[in-house]
């Protein structure tokens, strides 16, 4: 039985954008890895508004919103039990503020969903490397994941061991970033706890890290891998870009990458903050490549998102939306090669109900889809999703148009491989009466629920 997704995977998948808050003394010392010293009295943002973040999400069309609630240097951005180094000795709020309690009211209110960034590293504890701080790491999990309502992802980061305050000892202090935190017992606290939450690191569970900070994935990519193999700090980044095609275990890419060259706010990157144009570039790349898109937003010293940023997303949001609106498909005859039976026919491409699909008899694993629109239409978008609740199959496919009598590949410049969750490809616009896809080469009958061609206009 090849892996499939939990029903929490596929809810995941299908929230498609979601955004990233970097926000901590960082922001206020104009660093990107505090060292963990820090004085509480630094995190003072003067109109901290976390409706602001929220607004900006809802708008750029974004499901979600994770916050560092602690980053490498330790600082937590909520009152916490088990350590002074927090909010609670902060000016902000008169030591009365809690940044995820304030995050949680606002997500709920835009109807976003939260999820919560725990860095393994702490360069501030001075217990770090000993079995005293995964103790209080685990501490701190429990409590984020009992006080702040259902979270929708938990986010372990990679990066680790090195130098750090660690209480004033100022040293390098390495651990075995395989065994010390314990992550089984991590990932059984989650399960437990938040069932629904997906668990994002390098190798999963729930979401794997796609191998780079650009916030694209591989055009071949398979939301398997052998999931034994990996673990955080994995060294291997190709194999998370790709997946493993002979995965045993169902971890789609989440692809993050920030706004802004850092993932905390610098004044000096306010004038280099990613276009609308990047930004929808990046969209095809994550999401068109069968992954997510984590867009992080620095959050500046008033505790707002910049302008320039927030007006960036949306456009881009408006963008995609513009460019992926009219489906050329609902009004075109579709014919297939082969077809598993009535309720599985190809009309369950165009129905717009998620749950119903096209698909092949069983032996089937090669086939054809054409498709005949009304007249010859300019086209230069084209979109495939499979039905990933029943895996991930398709291994190599064709999309074609009719040039005159002859049948001609567009020129999508991508590799044609996976399709998985969605695949989004674009081309120079043809001007065409009859599109087919060919799909040549699978692991099992085809099950593709969605099918869309578009025409996206040159954007003014
Ligand atoms: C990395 C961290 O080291 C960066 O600071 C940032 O949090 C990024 C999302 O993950 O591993």
């Amino acid at each position: 039985m090849p892996p499939l997704p939990t029903p929490q995977q596929v809810a995941w998948q299908q929230m498609e954008t979601y955004a990233f808050i970097h926000f901590g003394p960082n922001t206020f010392q104009d660093r990107e890895w505090g060292y963990g010293d820090a004085p509480p009295s630094c995190f003072n943002p003067s109109r901290l508004d976390c409706e602001q973040w929220a607004q900006t999400v809802k708008a750029a069309g974004m499901k979600g919103i994770i916050l560092t609630a602690k980053h490498h240097d330790g600082f937590c951005l909520w009152p916490t039990r088990y350590t002074d180094y927090c909010v609670r000795n902060a000016p902000w709020r008169d030591g009365k503020g809690d940044v995820v309690s304030e995050l949680a009211v606002a997500c709920r209110k835009y109807g976003l969903k939260l999820g919560l960034y725990l860095s393994p590293w702490d360069r501030h504890q001075a217990c770090y490397g000993t079995p005293l701080y995964v103790a209080y790491y685990h501490a701190q999990l429990r409590e984020l994941l009992t006080q702040y309502g259902p979270l929708f992802e938990v986010w372990f980061d990679g990066a680790n061991g090195g130098d750090g305050y660690y209480g004033g000892a100022r040293e390098e202090r390495k651990i075995d970033r395989r065994h010390y935190y314990d992550f089984p017992r991590i990932n059984s606290l989650v399960g437990e706890l938040q069932p629904q939450a997906i668990i994002f690191s390098d190798g999963g569970p729930g979401c794997r890290w796609v191998g780079n900070e650009g916030g694209y994935a591989f055009d071949t990519n398979w939301s398997l891998l052998r999931i034994h193999n990996v673990y955080p700090g994995y060294p291997h980044n190709e194999e998370l870009q790709t997946g493993h095609a002979d995965g045993d275990a169902w971890v789609p890419s989440e692809c993050d990458t920030s706004i802004r060259p850092g993932w905390f706010y610098h004044e000096n990157e306010d004038d280099n903050v990613k276009t609308a144009d990047e930004l929808t570039d990046l969209y095809y790349r994550s999401v068109g490549h069968n992954a997510t898109l984590l867009l992080n937003f620095p959050v500046n010293r008033d505790g707002l998102i910049h302008p320039t940023d927030s007006a960036h997303a949306v456009q881009m949001h408006r963008r995609i939306q513009a460019e992926l609106k009219n489906n050329l498909l609902l009004r075109a005859g579709i014919k297939a090669t082969n077809e598993r039976g009535q309720a599985f026919s190809v009309k369950n491409l165009t129905d717009g109900n998620y749950d119903t699909y096209w698909a092949t008899d069983d032996s089937v694993t090669a086939a054809t889809l054409t498709f005949t629109l009304r007249g010859t239409q300019p086209v230069n978008r084209f979109m495939l999703q499979e039905y990933i609740p029943l895996g991930q199959r398709v291994r190599a496919f064709k999309v074609e148009y009719l040039d005159g009598g002859q049948w001609r590949p567009l020129d999508v410049n991508e590799q044609t491989t996976t399709i998985g969750y969605k695949r989004l490809l674009r081309f120079p616009t043809v001007r065409t009466r009859q599109l087919r896809v060919r799909f040549t080469d699978s692991r099992g009958p085809l099950c593709l629920n969605a099918a869309a061609a578009y025409y996206a206009s040159p954007y003014k």
